[in-house]
């Protein structure tokens, strides 16, 4: 099951909507849901937006719908140097703090670092930034877990961790410029529900980069390549931290562009992640 937030050509009022089956969406709305992290808030959130669904609403073909970012004012964090091949790429980008990553990567603490504001993020058929003062841009395709305000894991969704790697390579004190920026985070397209951690590590994670006709870059990997548990990062994440409104926390990136590789405006970010969907962007200089 995924939830997430919808309008339609006809109506420009934001709705929430369900589909089970990726053909038709359940418009929740209807019956008083207007407000996805609230509804995501009970104690079986799967379960009783499932009951909801069983009742007689407006339906509508999932192809009508155009899909909103799944998010309120939740904060949204990040993962990073999770993945053995993001370990590698910042240690090649950085000449003095190459062993920041080493290390990380090894320790038990994660590195885990602010990313947006729910308010700020790009949905689906946005565009997402690309900073003017940087020469070396790079999107970062990445799983997302989604926590309600108890801390407790109710979906996953597809983010994108765009990312200026100059900056961040010529001193990891950067690294907020690098990461936190205009337009420097996209989530969507859906909430999926009801997945256990097993699952969500057999998905495959694919990205493409287009610029007009061509495919400049293909890349994929596997969920299941994250060293880190999903308990292991939401108990970091929640450590001395609350969040009143939920929070998202984006895993790390798995799929790394070759080194002379870099975005440039109107290029196309796709990003498919086995189990969720696709979520898919324009680039803009920002
Ligand atoms: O250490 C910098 C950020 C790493 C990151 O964002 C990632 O591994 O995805
Ligand atoms: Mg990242």
């Amino acid at each position: 099951m995924k939830v997430g937030y919808y309008y339609t050509k006809a109506n420009s009022i934001v709705r929430v909507g369900l589909t089970v089956d990726d053909l038709e969406l359940i418009d929740l709305t209807s019956v008083g849901i207007h407000n996805l992290s609230y509804a995501l808030e009970g104690l079986e959130p799967f379960e009783s937006l499932r009951r909801e669904a069983s009742r007689s609403f407006i339906r509508l073909p999932v192809s009508d719908a155009i899909l909103a970012a799944p998010v309120n004012n939740q904060e949204i964090w990040a993962a990073g140097v999770t993945y053995l091949r993001s370990k590698t790429a910042r240690m090649e980008e950085s000449d003095f703090s190459a062993t920041a990553y080493d290390r990380v990567y090894e320790a038990a603490r994660p590195e885990i670092f602010f990313k947006a504001l729910g308010s700020k993020v790009v949905g689906p058929g946005g565009a997402v930034g690309i900073r003017s003062d940087a020469c070396w841009s790079v999107p970062e395709p990445e799983l997302v877990l989604v926590f309600n305000r108890y801390g407790q894991r109710v979906g996953f969704t597809i983010g994108n961790d765009m990312s200026s790697r100059d900056i961040e390579g010529e001193n990891l004190l950067y690294l907020p410029q690098a990461k936190t920026y205009r337009a420097s985070c996209a989530l969507g397209p859906w909430i999926r529900l009801g997945v256990d951690e097993a699952e969500a590590r057999s998905w495959g994670i694919r990205m493409e980069i287009h610029r007009a006709d061509t495919v400049v870059f293909q890349g994929s990997t596997q969920v299941s390549q994250i060293k880190r548990s999903f308990d292991e990062l939401a108990r970091w994440l929640h450590r001395c931290e609350s969040f009143p409104y939920g929070s998202m926390l984006l895993t790390g990136t798995g799929i790394v562009p070759p080194n002379e590789f870099t975005l440039a405006e109107d290029d196309r970010v796709v990003i498919e992640i086995d189990g969720i969907g696709r979520l898919e962007n324009s680039v803009a200089v920002v």
